[in-house]
């Protein structure tokens, strides 16, 4: 049972450049926008982030003289994947996708708006000490469940549900709400680092069925 105070649905960069055709296209991005709007009517309390670039971004292989997008580098904060140039703050790519209809949602927080710190996660960023201020924020208003939806599986939603573990939370991941980039082997190591971490994989079903009987 879904409770308004102590479960947070976290809906992650639910945004166009990760749609198919968008610049950091995620396979059948899209199909998750119609799951979350169903489950997120099971949810009082919801928070939706928003990847947040300048163009001058650290993560984009275009900011680094001979470099291709997916390619790694090592940053004074470790591994870094280079990306194509998406969700530069303030464009059509970084608008959360129109059809997206989570009325309640009460905050979005926006990240990777740090020019040399990346992060995936909605929690802390990539140098992994930078807080968002999200877990202050969840605590406060007496969170204690975060289930996560939304894009990639691989990045933004798997390091979100670890650092959530990380500061305390239960956590669990709505797979079928989800989708990955699956950069080699990213997925299979995600899922297997959730797991470790005791984060649960459920299905929307779960929360939809629950919630009409
Ligand atoms: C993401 C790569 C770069 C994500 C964001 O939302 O999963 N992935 N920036
Ligand atoms: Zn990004």
């Amino acid at each position: 049972m879904i409770k308004p105070v102590e479960d947070v649905l976290l809906v992650v960069d639910v945004q166009y450049d990760f749609m198919p055709g968008g610049a950091l296209a995620v396979a059948r991005g899209d199909e998750v926008v119609p799951v979350i709007n169903r489950l997120a009517r099971a949810f009082s309390h919801v928070v939706l982030t928003q990847d947040w670039h300048p163009r001058s971004h650290v993560s984009f292989a275009a900011n680094h003289a001979g470099r291709a997008p997916f390619e790694t580098m090592t940053l004074p904060y470790g591994e870094q994947v280079l990306w194509p140039v998406h969700c530069v703050q303030d464009t059509e790519g970084a608008a959360l996708h129109r059809d997206l209809h989570v009325p309640q949602a009460r905050l979005v927080v926006r990240k990777g708006h740090h020019e040399h710190v990346d992060s995936y996660s909605a929690f802390l960023e990539a140098d992994r000490v930078t807080p968002t201020g999200l877990a202050g924020y969840l605590r406060d208003v007496g969170a204690q469940r975060i289930w996560l939806a939304g894009l990639a599986t691989d990045y933004c939603v798997a390091w979100s549900a670890l650092d959530a573990r990380e500061a305390g939370f239960e956590v669990r991941v709505i797979e079928d709400a989800c989708r990955a980039i699956d950069l080699n082997g990213s997925l299979a190591r995600a899922w297997q680092d959730m797991d470790d971490a005791g984060v649960k994989r459920v299905s929307s079903q779960d929360i939809t069925a629950r919630e009409t009987t």
